[in-house]
């Protein structure tokens, strides 16, 4: 048996033969297992064994729905080697990268573990005398998780673990491009669940394999009252108005296009540490990953010779080896998109730096590895403002930090942001009301690899939601506001007489 096969098998998520979707490796383009799409009728299904597992797991005190969020956490904790190579061969990120988001699915775990004891609403004072406002906090409802190729295992992990402790019973759909790794995150939840005993219902926690139209399904359903939607801006536009049609509640995580102002004032060795992990990260493939570059004029030249040393290192290959540094592009379509993003940048004026080139072609053919382009812009051009989810990293100058403001606003998405500088007047300003308009903005700091005890999301066509940590757990649940009389009067808010 191969080393992949017989990790999917210690994993719990054998290869099913003769399954209708077939998962690649972006390492060198072989087949690593089949899986079989589920039909509309078996979807039904799902959701109808959702639905009633709701109705016995709202009544489970939360700190009690704590504890099979702990226990999920320690199943990670046990394959999380294991879990991060299956990531490395189904998505392409590095080891390192693979291993560090089961660690992030495990922090979720422990956050949440607490979280559970802490799903507070306010008390209010009433302008009733003998009368109380008190807001609850209830479960909501079965949850529909829809995650992209790329974080197949922690973005579930953030709704997850978010979702059980709030009383509400889960539906994955993992990226058909890389099911594999989120059915193992689930099949740890599931050794979770048969340890935690019969307080945990039957379809607390399920998955649904296929595309589009699967996740059609799950977003059309009524019976979904939340979707959690990770991916494209054009996913997210769909899901939004499908979503809103029906007054269901959504989570969209959607195009980052991230940019970093690095200032005259900036620790340039901070700043090139910051942008190598932020821009080739990943291949370039995370919604957080650094795009747009706006240097100063003063210390650009600087940079720009830092940055091309700084890339000419990087190791690129087989991401399962220690020493690479970038592996492949997820497929073929990626690599088209990485090309035709090059060939613009190069008709708006802009300059290549370095990289642009597929490699490792010879070892593989049916793989898809390109050193990480930068490109010195004449402006922020048309190309700029659409996300092309490969490494492509856009540099333009600037002499004015109000531009360099400007500018950094001026695209449809707003995820994450940072500036690296030591002035305190300019980072005070770029993270005042008038400077990032993003939902992220760092200092010192790139955009990517954000902590799970902050609120990730993201404001425009990012699609304004939030997951992971401060109050995020309150998108799981609803509100009620109670007012209760312990008086024996009956006075009306207002002030109002009515008949007495
Ligand atoms: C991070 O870089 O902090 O798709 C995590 C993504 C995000 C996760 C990014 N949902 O890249």
């Amino acid at each position: 048996m191969s080393d992949i096969q017989s990790l999917l098998k210690t994993l719990g998520v054998p290869s099913q033969k003769g399954g209708d979707l077939t998962v690649f490796s972006p390492i060198d383009g072989t087949a690593i297992g089949q899986l079989r799409q589920h039909n509309n009728g078996e979807i039904e299904g799902v959701i109808a064994a959702s639905q009633s597992a709701f109705k016995q797991w709202r009544n489970i005190p939360a700190p009690r729905r704590g504890e099979l969020v702990r226990l999920w956490g320690e199943e990670l904790r046990h394959v999380k080697e294991d879990m991060g190579r299956l990531i490395t061969w189904e998505v392409g990120k590095i080891l390192q990268e693979g291993i560090g988001e089961v660690q992030e699915a495990i922090d979720m775990c422990d956050l949440c573990v607490g979280q559970s004891r802490q799903l507070f609403g306010k008390t209010i004072a009433s302008e009733r005398p003998g009368h109380r406002i008190m807001e609850q906090y209830h479960p909501l409802g079965p949850v529909g998780i829809i995650t992209a190729f790329n974080f197949p295992c922690a973005v579930f992990a953030w709704n997850a673990a978010n979702a059980l402790i709030c009383g509400d019973p889960i539906i994955l759909k993992p990226s058909e491009k890389s099911p594999f790794s989120g059915l193992a995150t689930l099949a740890a939840l599931h050794r979770a669940i048969e340890n935690f005993g019969s307080d945990a219902p039957d379809g607390l926690a399920q998955a649904i394999i296929g595309g589009v139209d699967q996740s059609k399904e799950l977003v059309h359903s009524p019976n979904i009252p939340l979707i959690s939607a990770t991916g494209s801006t054009e996913m997210g536009r769909s899901v939004a108005v499908a979503v809103a049609q029906r007054f269901g509640k959504r989570i969209l995580e959607l195009g980052g296009n991230n940019a970093m102002i690095v200032s005259e004032h900036a620790d340039l060795d901070l700043a090139i540490r910051a942008i190598v992990f932020g821009a080739v990260g990943t291949a370039g493939q995370r919604c957080t990953t650094l795009r747009r570059l706006f240097v100063h004029s003063r210390v650009k030249t600087t940079l720009i010779d830092k940055i091309k040393t700084a890339y000419a290192s990087l190791n690129i290959g087989n991401p399962l080896n220690e020493n690479t540094l970038i592996g492949p592009l997820i497929d073929r379509q990626a690599y088209e998109q990485f090309q035709a993003g090059c060939a613009q940048a190069t008709s708006e004026g802009g300059k290549q730096l370095i990289g642009g080139e597929r490699v490792l072609g010879e070892d593989y053919p049916d793989a898809y590895y390109v050193s990480p382009s930068v490109f010195d812009m004449p402006g922020q051009t048309a190309c700029m403002k659409q996300e092309c989810f490969t490494p492509i990293l856009y540099i333009v100058e600037y002499n004015d930090f109000d531009r360099a403001i400007e500018m950094h606003n001026d695209v449809p998405q707003g995820l994450s942001s940072c500036i690296i500088s030591d002035n305190m007047r300019e980072v005070e300003q770029f993270l005042s009301a008038s400077g990032s308009d993003c939902g992220m903005a760092n200092v010192n700091i790139g955009p990517s690899g954000a902590e799970i005890g902050g609120a990730f999301g993201g404001e425009k066509e990012t699609g304004g939601d939030r997951e992971t940590g401060s109050d995020a757990w309150k998108n799981y649940m609803r509100r009620t506001t109670n007012s209760i009389n312990y008086s024996s009067d009956m006075p009306l808010a207002q002030g109002i007489s009515f008949g007495d």
